[in-house]
């Protein structure tokens, strides 16, 4: 099924929200054993693996203790048509917010230090005003005191993502949300609460979550929150999304970093795009499938201040507007780290097949012999994962800016029932296992900086528009238990012994790493 629907006469503008086409013939396709072997062994000493999740996917709790409505609570609520499959929302999902012993106790028991998590805007200001005029919500604030002090007793070091998706419902209603620059202002305004609330707890910032996915499938699209079309919303979002980071990265650094010493970074989502041949068409439409998708925010922020130029070229200023000089010398340098979403590959070709540059237009293709996941958009192809790492350091330098891999995983669909859970999941700990090795190659064979891995998700929960039907987690979640029981799958054993051994055993090979005494019901 092809979900991208063209809008006006524009040529398709690309990626996440536009399915891949199977059945490349691309020699790539086939098995290559120098590119997909890996090896077991340890990581470098310090190197930290890490849990994610996002408000929105687990809190639940969308109307206690004064939180405000967010996008994403209103849109997971419209019957008519439902956005979300079978109309599920994410009213309940996991009941983090009340169990949070239960999420703590389950990272400690694999031994896992690092935890990245969203905080709700509206939980912590109800209609999206965080200065010192907005309305704060005392019980907001002390829920994720509470729950900072409990990951702080178990000995789990937060990242903290400020946005993942839900922004206040009251700023898309006063004036459009991320498509007015309005949106810079008020995220300064949550950043700088966020930080003196929490700074001296919380030492990893993440700015924004994948701000491709929210504008152009929000804003662009119209398939997730705020359900919005059409170019001008889409570009006027990314743009505010970077001039928002921006805002906050300076926040910080003149306010806030001499006294609290943390680091602050951004996230972006990118697939690896691997050309399809080695016409040189098909190498030029891969580049501009990266400038889309990762350049786009990495090239101001990292590289040049502006936007990429083949950007640039393509789309018109009524779209998207220009940097001025000022803004590009206050883009550039903006972050600590280099933070990375990486799930999968697409082949990219040019768009006709004569090898001819179109310049503008490019079709993603994928193999039929790659692995699919739960998710339709979702192959496992580890050898794109060493090579996403391998471009980010050669084209933004990973010595300076070091990669914090802050989500990975792999999702599965309809296997199991709560009553008879999917626990044995080999399938995915060998998906885990490849592109962490492929990961270890681009460490020692690239010299690539990379310091931290995340697996997406410590638990299954409210995956957007498909509802509870796609399951990520390395923690199976009973969805039809008031309590929300979890349990731990085979792949979140592994996992710990992982983490916990800072090792990598390829399946079959004990001997290599440490033993690990994961203490596990
Ligand atoms: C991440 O996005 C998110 O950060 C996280 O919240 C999410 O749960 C996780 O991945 C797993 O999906 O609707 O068919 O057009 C990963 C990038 C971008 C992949 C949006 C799916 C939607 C495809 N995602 N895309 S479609």
């Amino acid at each position: 099924m092809k979900l991208f629907v063209p809008i006006g006469t524009a040529v398709a503008w690309h990626s996440t929200y536009q399915d891949v086409e199977l059945g490349s013939e691309s020699a790539k396709c086939q098995p290559d054993p120098d590119r997909d072997s890996i090896t077991s062994g340890e990581f470098p000493k310090g190197f930290k693996w890490s849990f994610a999740t996002a408000a929105y996917q687990i809190e639940g709790a969308y109307d206690k203790d004064g939180k405000g409505q967010n996008i994403w609570d209103k849109f997971s609520n419209e019957n008519n048509p439902c956005h979300v499959e079978d109309c599920q929302n994410g009213n309940d999902a996991c009941k983090s917010y009340m169990n949070m012993d239960r999420d703590v106790g389950n990272m400690a028991k694999l031994g896992i230090e690092n935890y990245r998590f969203s905080f709700s805007w509206a939980r912590l200001c109800p209609k999206g005003k965080c200065g010192v005029t907005g309305e704060h919500s005392a019980a907001g604030i002390k829920h994720y005191h509470d729950f900072l002090d409990k990951l702080q007793a178990a000995n789990i070091e937060p990242f903290v993502t400020l946005y993942h998706w839900d922004l206040p419902q009251a700023l898309q209603d006063e004036y459009g949300g991320w498509a007015n620059e309005t949106v810079v202002d008020d995220f300064g305004d949550y950043a700088r609460f966020v930080f003196q609330e929490y700074g001296d707890k919380v030492k990893n910032w993440i700015t924004l979550n994948e701000s491709e996915v929210v504008c152009d499938l929000g804003y662009g699209a119209g398939f997730f929150a705020p359900g919005l079309t059409g170019w001008g919303p889409q570009f006027h979002c990314r743009h505010h999304t970077v001039l928002a980071h921006v805002k906050a990265y300076h926040i910080y650094d003149s306010e806030f970093r001499a006294r609290q010493g943390g680091r602050i970074g951004i996230t972006m989502n990118t697939n690896w795009y691997e050309p399809n041949s080695d016409l040189q068409a098909d190498k030029d439409a891969s580049q501009r499938w990266m400038d889309d998708q990762l350049g786009f925010w990495a090239d101001p922020i990292y590289r040049t201040g502006d936007y990429p130029p083949s950007v640039l070229a393509r789309i018109p200023d009524w779209a998207l507007p220009r940097m001025t000089d000022e803004q590009k010398k206050l883009n550039l340098g903006t972050a600590d780290f280099f933070g990375l979403n990486h799930y999968t590959t697409s082949l990219v070709k040019d768009c006709d097949n004569n090898g001819n540059n179109c310049g503008s237009s490019w079709t993603g293709l994928g193999c039929s012999e790659w692995p699919q996941a739960g998710s339709g958009w979702l192959f496992s192809v580890p050898w794109g994962f060493r090579r996403i790492l391998s471009y980010i350091d050669q084209t933004y330098d990973s010595n300076k800016y070091p990669i914090f891999v802050t989500e990975n995983g792999i999702s599965s669909r309809g296997n199991g029932t709560d009553l008879n859970p999917e626990l044995d999941d080999a399938w995915r700990i060998h998906h885990y296992t490849n592109y962490i090795g492929q990961m270890k190659r681009a460490i020692e064979e690239d010299k690539v900086n990379v310091q931290v891995y995340t697996a997406w998700s410590l638990m299954d929960n409210f995956e957007w528009t498909t509802g509870y039907h796609e399951r990520f987690g390395l923690m199976w979640t009973n969805f039809t238990s008031d309590e929300r029981h979890t349990y731990f799958k085979d792949s979140a054993r592994f996992f710990g012994r992982t983490a916990m051994t800072n090792c990598l055993s390829v399946e079959g090979d004990t001997s290599t790493c440490p033993k690990a005494f994961l203490n596990l019901e």
